[in-house]
């Protein structure tokens, strides 16, 4: 809490949080770094290498008189600041992005040959890219949205990207649909709004007419789309892939990354006020986190599935909107990522990073479903777009760590230079090189599946049940879920204008769960209409006999999934936890010092929250850094809040508004809140402003007062309290104006 507070130099040791840094590759990840400026570089150059005398002045025919064309200066800097931009991601074009390592547990030969998922004795270097798909560049990180999560392995075989998402099935389930649902979803094109949103018409009336996208949808209206951080987010590979052993065999496996500090969101309304105050939320939550040490970690698991399996269930396999039920095939652990490099630079790095679902390795092959399949052809093209052609791979944050020898050439920006005749092969020129690779000698082989069929436009009857996962999504969650989702669809149909949309999506809602439709309906101003004109299913030509687009099930769908809910899979924790210790001039800092340190014993990030920046004196007169001034902070940056003692404090915080929001919103949101001594009054006064009563009784679901003679209890009631995060039994906090 002092200038030389512990938070900071625990913050700087942090052994308890950097558990795994993989010393072993950062040779490796050297390479992929260009170069960083010394001090032979000290001087201003242009990009041919002359060193500029002034920098600050156009050439010009006099002081007064016009710019002279001669300034191949000022004309080579203006060109280069013109095509600065290069055109952003059509989707998932806000991002953020980091490097770490991936380290693959024993025993994963039972399943796949893939060198990077065998070789237990150094880790392989990673690059994960995470975004939210539909809004620009500059839009908010806490949009409700799908995030990505691409992550690119820089394997000794070459490169494996896994561009996956943290909901494990998609909307739609052909790929030519891809760009009519994209289209639906971007702002719309007449006027461009809404950023970053599905709450609007044309979202929701493709939804509505495309009822293959349900299950998804209760994905996205699920507290999944709104993350506490990109930390606290599962990933997934969504489609089915294969894994190929030595001796050739496949199996089906669906990957899953799970993080090791549990899964968490944030709610509606704090993701709104998020996106006020701070739009960066989860690009600076990775990004300090990395920075002091507290690496975040998943495991990578996969559900395998034998070849002999594939139609055991009562879904299909190569249907990207259906997931496996964990209880039906579980979750192995095959290895573990950690993220410990921030980017050098954004533009270098996290922009110019090309993904594409082709890049594969050895013992990992794709599956025909048939998004997987557009999936193959459609980044490729998106990279020769967006980075201007086929030399993305020689960019250094798209380079493979396996060599690269082969006989393609030149084009745009090409930077290697290859030396010889032998351009072609076979040659003798070269000398033969370079050799084709049987699969004994570490080549790709495309598993040998039979193909065998009629060349046609349909989909398979096994794709048409739309709704059993989606009511199976919706029963696994818990009450306060599914009153989140509830109020989700609320909220967005509420964005919409259409009365026709919103009624076919009264429609829909009705095929997951009566009830659900019917609060909807409440919350909208609608009833759910029992029938409505025309057909929802409208993604098949208009002269179908769409009676035969009903569910063939054999097997009877599965009820509930446990790990589909966050709240009924609660993993408390208070590492990388951000308190608020709530403090005004004259306050006493041997509480919050105390607090504080025990915050940081544990993992935590304690932060000093005051009226005012710069520094903050405690009753003895001693000067104290404010991490916060509250005109620029809010209770929904942080997890939890510490109002302390100090007569002095206490008056100013009695009169402060914002101080008395912060204490109000905090209790709204369900977070812990500890205070003592004078610290009671500021929250009792805070309460009754909204006509919520303190009493004296203690520990009222995570308010945690201490008296005199227990401080010490408190301390560590307040640390559990922050440590199971929301307390949903908390009564009153709904009275409190958002
Ligand atoms: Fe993507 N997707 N996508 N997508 N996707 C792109 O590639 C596409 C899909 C995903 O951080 C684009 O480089 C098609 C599913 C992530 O750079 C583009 C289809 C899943 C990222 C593209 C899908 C994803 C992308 C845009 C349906 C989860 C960001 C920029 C056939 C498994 C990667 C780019 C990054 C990006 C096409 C569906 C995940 C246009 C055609 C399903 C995480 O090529």
């Amino acid at each position: 809490m002092k200038k030389d507070s512990p938070k900071k130099d625990a913050a700087k040791a942090k052994p308890a949080t950097a558990k795994s840094a993989p010393v072993e590759t950062s040779e490796k990840i050297e390479q992929l770094r260009q170069f960083t400026v010394n001090s032979d570089d000290a001087y201003l150059t242009s990009n041919q290498g002359l060193r500029v005398s002034d920098d600050q002045n156009s050439l010009k025919a006099g002081t007064r008189g016009p710019s002279l064309l001669e300034d191949f200066l000022l004309r080579e800097k203006l060109t280069h600041f013109d095509h600065e931009r290069i055109p952003e991601r059509v989707v998932h074009a806000r991002g953020v992005g980091a490097h770490g390592s991936f380290q693959a547990y024993e025993g994963n030969d039972a399943y796949t040959k893939a060198g990077f998922l065998n070789r237990t004795s150094k880790p392989t270097p990673v690059f994960v890219r995470f975004s939210t798909v539909g809004g620009s560049r500059g839009s908010t990180d806490l949009a409700r949205d799908v995030r990505g999560f691409a992550v690119k392995f820089y394997t000794d075989e070459g490169i494996f990207d896994l561009v996956g998402n943290n909901m494990p099935v998609f909307f739609i389930q052909d790929s030519v649909k891809f760009p009519d649902f994209i289209h639906a979803v971007k702002p719309e094109p007449h006027n461009e709004i809404p950023q970053a949103s599905s709450a609007h018409d044309t979202f929701y009336d493709f939804i509505s007419l495309s009822t293959e996208t349900t299950h998804m949808l209760m994905w996205l209206m699920s507290d999944r789309a709104i993350p506490r951080s990109l930390r606290m987010m599962e990933g997934f590979g969504v489609h089915t892939f294969r894994l190929i052993d030595e001796s050739g065999q496949s199996r089906f496996v669906k990957f899953h990354w799970k993080p090791l500090l549990g899964v968490h969101s944030v709610l509606w309304d704090e993701a709104v006020k998020i996106s006020g105050k701070d739009p960066d939320f989860h690009r600076r939550d990775l990004w300090e986190a990395i920075n002091s040490g507290a690496f975040p970690e998943w495991e990578l698991g996969v559900q395998i599935v034998e070849e002999k399996d594939e139609f055991k269930f009562n879904f299909d396999l190569l249907d990207p909107t259906k997931l496996i039920p964990e209880e039906l095939v579980p979750v192995v652990p095959i290895g573990k990522m950690t993220l410990n490099r921030n980017v050098d630079n954004y533009f270098a790095e996290t922009e110019q990073v090309a993904f594409c679902i082709s890049h594969i390795v050895p013992g990992i092959d794709f599956s025909n479903d048939p998004l997987l399949q557009g999936r193959l052809f459609s980044y490729l093209d998106t990279q020769l777009k967006r980075l201007g052609g086929p030399n993305f791979h020689e960019l250094p944050i798209n380079k493979s760590l396996a060599p690269v020898t082969n006989n393609q050439r030149d084009g745009h920006m090409r930077q290697t230079i290859n030396p010889g005749v032998a351009s072609y092969q076979p040659n003798t020129t070269g000398g033969g090189c370079p050799f084709q690779a049987g699969a004994a000698k570490g080549g790709f082989a495309s598993f040998p599946q039979p193909v065998d069929g009629v060349k046609l436009r349909d989909r398979s009857e096994s794709f048409f049940d739309h709704f059993s996962q989606a009511t199976m999504f919706y029963n696994s969650q818990n009450e306060v879920e599914k009153q989140h989702i509830s109020e989700a669809l609320q909220f967005e149909l509420n964005k919409v204008i259409s009365p026709e949309i919103k009624q076919r999506m009264l429609v829909v809602l009705a095929q997951v769960d009566g009830d659900l439709a019917e609060k909807v309906g409440q919350g909208i101003g609608l009833k759910v209409p029992r029938k409505i004109d025309g057909n929802l299913n409208q993604q098949v030509p208009a002269d179908t006999d769409t009676s035969s687009y009903q569910p063939q099930l054999t097997k009877k769908p599965f009820k509930e999934s446990a790990a589909l809910s966050i709240l009924r899979n609660p993993k408390p924790g208070l590492e990388t936890r951000k308190v608020a210790l709530l403090v005004a001039d004259g306050f006493d800092s041997s509480m919050t010092t105390a607090i504080s340190e025990k915050l940081v014993e544990e993992g935590a990030v304690p932060c000093v929250v005051a009226p005012h920046g710069g520094s903050v004196f405690d009753a003895d007169g001693n000067g104290h850094d404010v991490d916060f001034a509250l005109p620029t902070t809010g209770s929904v940056l942080f997890d939890a809040l510490y109002v302390t003692g100090g007569s002095k404090s206490s008056s100013a915080l009695q009169a402060d508004a914002a101080a008395l929001l912060f204490i109000n919103e905090t209790f709204k949101h369900f977070k812990a809140i500890g205070t003592a001594g004078e610290g009671v009054e500021v929250v009792r006064k805070a309460l009754n402003l909204v006509g919520l009563k303190l009493t004296n009784q203690k520990d009222l679901s995570g308010v945690v007062l201490a008296e005199t003679d227990d401080a010490g209890d408190a301390t560590e009631r307040f640390l559990e309290a922050v440590a199971i995060g929301r307390h949903w039994k908390r009564k009153g906090g709904d009275l409190i104006p958002v």
